[in-house]
């Protein structure tokens, strides 16, 4: 029998991973909206599409929870984005409302899944999904280190005109202004990038990288991202669902590592068949360590605020 793979939200991110995992076979996919017609739509298209992907795999729509039935991993990009006058508080509200709804029939109808959430704010996002379906911390996480690592890792190989697939980048925190970029763990083909490039341009580069997701929403003025976090999310889904034990950075709750307890936080993970099946713990130096701390504060105030709306 295949894997399953349901992903909640059809939108741009959701759709997107929904066509990337339908290449890559990883199983049948399920996805999952609100409004009528549009799941049902993308996932006749993309069957449509398997023959010439030259991939057997099934794909269907819903309005309904009950087809997610037994999926392995369930990935939430369900949400609403950020419109103008509404403020960080608001979306919050909102999307921890749609988040704790649609964890309920995660845990209803697919209770033994992994759980990768995508909506934003992520670590809050993270926070309320854990404490409602009260999955262990192994199958329940999000996803950003795996995109905002691609964005470093696409702007390091541009400046040094090296192949992306030589460049490794390591991005530590909480997704949003406070993620940190950690140059030192950065490679090209295992040489630190601080040996390649410059402080003053390295230091750019990671500005860069930290207003990754606004460079791109000023552009499109409608809307964020999708072909990266889409590709980001199911990086993390295939290394589950093919058991990879890849090492990807997760928004996963600590519980003491890196002296934090009790909050999700972007770190190097292990990846398999169980799950999140391992936090990696690194040294940091002072300057690292400050801005972990910055971003460890951040990630606090935005999950108190997320329990004030999630009883
Ligand atoms: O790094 C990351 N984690 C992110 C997060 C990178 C990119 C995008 N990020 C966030 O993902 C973004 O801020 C949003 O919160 C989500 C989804 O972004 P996307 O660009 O896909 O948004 P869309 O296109 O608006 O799609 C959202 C879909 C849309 O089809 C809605 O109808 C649906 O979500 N939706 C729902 N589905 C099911 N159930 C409920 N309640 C619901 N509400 C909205």
């Amino acid at each position: 029998m295949r894997p399953k793979l349901s992903i909640i939200g059809a939108g741009m991110v959701g759709a997107q991973a929904a066509y990337l995992a339908a290449i890559k076979e990883l199983g049948d996919i399920v996805l999952v909206d609100v409004v009528e017609g549009v799941p049902q739509g993308k996932g006749l298209d993309l069957l449509e599409a398997a023959p010439l992907l030259g991939s057997d795999v099934n794909v269907m729509g819903s309005n309904d929870y009950a087809a997610i039935k037994d999926s392995d991993v369930v990935i939430v990009t369900a949400g609403v984005p950020r419109k103008p006058g509404m403020s960080r508080d608001d979306l919050l509200s909102i999307n921890a409302k749609i988040v704790s709804d649609i964890c309920r029939q995660v845990v209803k109808h697919a209770p033994k899944c992994v759980l990768i959430i995508v909506t934003n704010p992520l670590d809050a996002m993270v926070h309320v999904a854990k404490k409602v379906t009260g999955f262990p911390r192994e199958r329940v996480f999000g996803m950003a280190g795996v995109l905002d690592s691609t964005r470093f890792r696409a702007f390091l190989a541009d400046e040094l005109k090296v192949s992306v697939e030589d460049v490794t980048a390591f991005v530590l925190g909480g997704h949003g202004d406070t993620m940190v970029p950690l140059a030192r763990y950065s490679t090209v083909a295992g040489i630190p990038v601080t040996e390649l490039i410059p402080k003053k341009r390295l230091d750019e580069i990671i500005a860069r990288v930290r207003d990754g997701g606004a460079e791109i929403v000023n552009l499109l003025k409608t809307g964020s991202a999708f072909y990266a976090p889409g590709a980001a999310v199911i990086e993390m889904a295939e290394a589950i669902l093919k058991d990879k034990r890849r090492v990807l950075s997760c928004c996963v709750l600590l519980e003491g590592e890196y002296g934090v307890k009790g909050l999700p936080i972007g770190v190097p993970a292990k990846l398999g068949a169980k799950g999140m099946e391992q936090v990696m713990e690194i040294a940091l130096d002072a300057e690292e360590k400050a801005l972990f701390q910055k971003t460890i504060d951040a990630v606090k105030a935005l999950t108190k605020d997320a329990d004030r709306l999630v009883q």
